[in-house]
């Protein structure tokens, strides 16, 4: 169960503190706020861009699982496949340079390359429910039994695009709950805090740490995220990207980028090579170097 030390705040840093010192906050609490991880002139663009697919997208879940369903969320909108929809969402964010600071400096030793295991948009409307606690981990469920001490398996970049208020639906956390040594305890509401942020603000967190979006508890105030995920190439990713987004525009695409979704092969430490075309790199294959 929590530990008595837990931290009762989520600490808020800027985009300019050191990789080491942001890591090292993740580290102690689970997770940590970036202060203005994207510009006002980023999340312009980006609300923008996806604002025709966000209209016609229905809110609640297409999920047949009743719990899957609830965990999506009855009046949250889920928008995915960022990449063809957003320009400032393929040239800028997912090519954001902390962020691959961040994963270089967690996965590349640990585990070798990383690529994304999801990039969606989490709209949680007016009277939605708070979501069921979970560690984003318990995708794969071998690292729940791992618990503290195993390899990282996700980190997620939980991107603010409307401010984020402990009555509009705020992600919940539970500081600490990274230490515990169960991970099959999810903790409890009563142990949450809630991430408020500006527009523009990430919460960044290992996949060891207990979170939830909160209720929407507002007549009228819709709360955008943009969760943004990775995790070591030897884990498959949530959306299959290669089959989503179309090769002559993934060959526009930074090579880092490229990896990112699956267009080159992955190098997991003490692999030959995953994902590759008769033992050789994808990328060549596909001829994204000319
Ligand atoms: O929308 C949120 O605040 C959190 C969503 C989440 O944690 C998830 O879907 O895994
Ligand atoms: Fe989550």
């Amino acid at each position: 169960m929590a530990v008595s030390t837990q931290p009762q705040s989520l600490r808020s840093v800027p985009r300019d503190t050191s990789i080491e010192e942001i890591l090292a906050i993740v580290a102690s609490d689970g997770g940590v706020i970036l202060k203005d991880f994207l510009s006002r002139d980023q999340i312009d663009r980006f609300n923008a861009e996806v604002e025709s697919a966000m209209e016609v997208l229905r809110p609640g879940s297409t999920h047949e699982n009743e719990m899957i369903a609830a965990f999506h969320g009855s009046k949250t909108k889920r928008l995915t496949n960022l990449v063809t929809l957003s320009p400032t969402f393929r040239n800028e964010i997912i090519d954001h340079d902390l962020v691959h600071s961040l994963c270089d400096a967690t996965f590349l030793e640990e585990s070798g390359s990383y690529w994304m295991t999801t990039a969606q948009v989490i709209e949680i409307g007016p009277g939605n429910d708070a979501q069921i606690l979970h560690r984003d981990l318990e995708n794969w469920y071998p690292f729940v039994t791992l618990g503290k001490n195993g390899p990282e398996a996700i980190l997620n970049f939980l991107i603010a695009f409307t401010d984020f208020t402990e009555e509009n639906g705020a992600t919940r956390v539970i500081p600490g709950s990274n230490h515990w040594d169960d991970f099959e305890d999810r903790g409890a509401p009563q142990d949450t805090i809630p991430a408020v942020m500006d527009a523009g603000d990430a919460l960044f967190f290992s996949g060891k740490t207990v979170h939830g979006g909160g209720a929407n508890r507002t007549e009228n105030e819709y709360r955008r995220a943009v969760a943004f995920a990775l995790n070591p190439g030897f884990l498959t990713g949530e959306e299959a990207y290669p089959f989503l987004v179309d090769l002559e525009l993934a060959k526009k695409l930074s090579p880092r980028v490229q990896r990112m979704l699956g267009f080159r092969s992955q190098y997991p430490t003490g692999s030959a090579g995953l994902w590759q075309v008769d033992y050789a790199e994808l990328g060549d294959y596909l001829g994204l170097d000319g």
